[in-house]
């Protein structure tokens, strides 16, 4: 299904009276503060969020699954689900395919489907997680790291094929995460490990076309629980920098251990030019994958301050970085959590851009700490709802996007299309 324009001003009609004085307000408060509101949104509108394929059913637990019904049975309707989200906000411009989860058979037909759709093909994501029901080789014990060089050799293949998909779906960007690792002492020679990774990727790095760049993310713990082969950030910086130019670090926000400074992390790899970029979700105990935003705002502030301020010190425009959501929904419908999620990065990002560097500058030269400190909150509860909304309503999206989405009964036509009991694939 498709939302029409018509049909999203419709559902704006109400609310633009409320909306309209409310970004007066706010234009007026920002312009007493310095800051253009229209450059501010020119930027907002640059800011593009890749929607991860399998994001778009509900997730689960090893415990259970709940399905919420209508959800895409195959690749094209994916990507359909993706341009709702992208009709209602015109900030999910973009779609990350997860291989084999989502092959994309005919090449011409899925990128001419994204265009009508306003949507362009991001990161392109390898699996040696687990085994596909016709794999030769098992990744039991490992992939790109394994002992045995056949199947490195098998991992190694697969990677150079998710290229080629990417490459005829016009994507630029190769994610790798690997699940590899060990899962009691004594069972891997950590250095072992790390050089047959890294000869393995040398090997995948080899085939990467000149414009493309290669995302690697690290993972302390999980799927095995004492030792992973990219534990973390310097791990993953350390491989990036053996690589090449094109290998960069990809921030997993929920793969750090509990009360890791990822902002400081975010701060050390654009002073470094190793950023590659992030994968957004929430948590409040470990890889917990919960909507953006929704546990801590404020440290998805202090990240964006972090990348605002990278960005600007190097003349960069955001989307040189290539940003994903990487959630799962489990009790929440994965539209609502998606649009929920990526107006939180919004915000964040928003917030980002309304800190007063100048002052900030002086205020930490001066060692001034209780006006360092009013200076980031200041900007992080500065309102700017309306500043997102006005940037949707200038593009054509909607004013308020989860009030749209249920007033068009969106699920409840998705499941008379698809079913009640359609499930999405690849989960
Ligand atoms: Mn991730």
């Amino acid at each position: 299904m498709r939302l029409s324009s018509d049909q999203i001003q419709a559902c704006n009609e109400p609310l633009l009276h409320r909306h309209q004085q409310a970004f007066a307000r706010l234009s007026e408060y920002l312009e007493a503060e310095g800051f253009q509101p229209e450059a501010l949104i020119a930027q907002i509108r640059q800011l593009q969020i890749a929607i991860p394929s399998w994001a778009l059913g509900t997730g689960g637990t090893r415990f259970g699954r709940f399905p919420i019904g209508g959800e895409p049975r195959n690749l094209e309707e994916k990507i359909e689900d993706v341009g709702l989200l992208h009709a209602l906000n015109r900030a999910s411009g973009a779609i990350s395919l997860h291989i084999p989860w989502d092959i994309p058979r005919d090449a011409a037909h899925i990128r001419s489907l994204a265009a009508g759709l306003g949507l362009k093909f991001d990161a392109v994501n390898s699996n040696t997680f687990q085994d596909q029901p016709d794999q030769p080789l098992s990744y039991k014990f490992g992939s790109l790291c394994h002992t045995d060089p056949a199947v490195r050799r098998q991992a190694i293949d697969h990677n150079i094929e998710v290229i080629r998909y990417g490459e005829a779906l016009g994507s630029h960007c190769l994610s790798v995460w690997l699940a590899d690792g060990s899962n009691f002492p004594g069972q891997r020679s950590f250095v072992q490990a790390f050089q047959n990774t890294l000869s393995s990727l040398q090997e995948i790095y080899a085939e990467l076309p000149d414009d493309w760049i290669m995302l690697v993310e690290y993972k302390p713990y999980e799927p095995n629980f004492y030792s992973t082969v990219i534990q973390d950030w310097g791990t993953a910086f350390l491989l990036s920098q053996k690589l090449g130019p094109k290998a960069r670090v990809l921030v997993d926000l929920g793969h750090h251990l509990p009360n890791t400074n990822i902002e400081q992390i975010v701060a050390t790899l654009m002073m470094e030019d190793r950023l590659g970029g992030f994968h957004f979700n929430d948590s409040k105990y470990g890889d917990d994958d919960l909507t953006v935003g929704s546990i801590r705002p404020y440290q998805l502030f202090l990240i964006f301050h972090e990348l605002v301020q990278g960005l600007q010190s190097r003349n960069r425009s955001v989307d040189t970085l290539a940003w994903m959501i990487d959630a799962s929904h489990n009790t929440k419908d994965p539209l609502e959590d998606l649009l929920q999620s990526v107006e939180a990065i919004q915000l964040a990002f928003a917030q980002a851009l309304i800190v007063n560097r100048k002052a900030l500058r002086e205020a930490q030269q001066q060692n001034d700490v209780a006006w360092c400190q009013e200076l980031m909150q200041g900007a992080f509860r500065t309102d700017l709802r309306p500043l997102i909304a006005e940037a949707r309503l200038q593009a054509g999206g909607a004013i308020s996007p989860l009030q749209t989405y249920r007033q068009l009964q969106v699920r409840q036509q998705l499941i008379a299309q698809r079913g009640k009991k359609a499930v999405a694939t690849g989960l």
